[in-house]
């Protein structure tokens, strides 16, 4: 009987669930243009910007370290998706490996097929954050940006680039894709960060 009144509010499921946010039960598909293909073997993440040049191949990045990750997923159209289990290698182990130059404070994801989005080092590099190529132990499907795409949680969706082929070290926040159409520059979920003027 008491477990009756003292369940706590489940609405939100305990704070999972920002504010304006409804659950979705399957994965939606969100692209601005065509679903790129191509395998695996052509997979290149580029370094450039403020940072020592250098590539990695899906070579490169199956040799190091492999992380499977369950995380809350809040896209900015309303569509909040819990308990995705993805698996790729961490942003904080890519970074290792990358030699940044100083001044760089800023990073912009590009992607086949010229999708951008921008984040701060501060919001890119984080335990949480995958360069994902798994999604619930498959090979990530090509709609959902596979082979490889970037996770990033704690900021709405479109933060994720899919088919990631560059990342570009800046000395400064610079728009990307959506930023520049009007998107906020940072987009935190719980904040609802959605466009410029939020
Ligand atoms: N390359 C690329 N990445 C992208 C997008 C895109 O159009 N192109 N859309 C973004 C947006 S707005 C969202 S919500 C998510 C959608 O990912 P999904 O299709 O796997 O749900 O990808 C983001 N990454
Ligand atoms: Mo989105």
């Amino acid at each position: 009987m008491l477990g009756k009144f003292f369940k706590k509010p489940h609405d939100d499921l305990g704070g999972r669930v920002p504010p304006g946010q409804t659950l979705a039960a399957r994965f939606p598909v969100l692209t601005y243009g065509p679903t790129q293909h191509y395998s695996p073997q052509e997979v290149v993440v580029k370094i450039t910007g403020l940072a020592e040049p250098r590539q990695f191949t899906w070579a490169d990045l199956l040799a190091l370290p492999q992380a499977t990750l369950t995380h809350d997923i809040h896209c900015v159209t309303h569509w909040t998706k819990l308990d995705m289990l993805w698996t790729g290698v961490r942003v904080t182990d890519l970074m290792q490996q990358v030699q940044l130059r100083p001044g760089a404070s800023h990073v912009m994801q590009r992607s086949v097929g010229g999708y951008t989005t921008n984040l701060s080092l501060e919001d890119f590099v984080r335990p949480e954050n995958l360069l994902a190529h798994t999604y619930n132990g498959q090979p990530l499907e090509a709609e959902h940006g596979g082979p490889l795409r970037l996770v990033v949680p704690h900021l709405y969706f479109w933060k994720s680039a899919k088919w990631l082929t560059e990342l570009e070290f800046m000395d400064s926040d610079r728009p990307g894709f959506w930023e520049k159409n009007g998107y906020h520059m940072r987009g935190d979920p719980f904040a609802g960060q959605r466009y410029d003027d939020d």
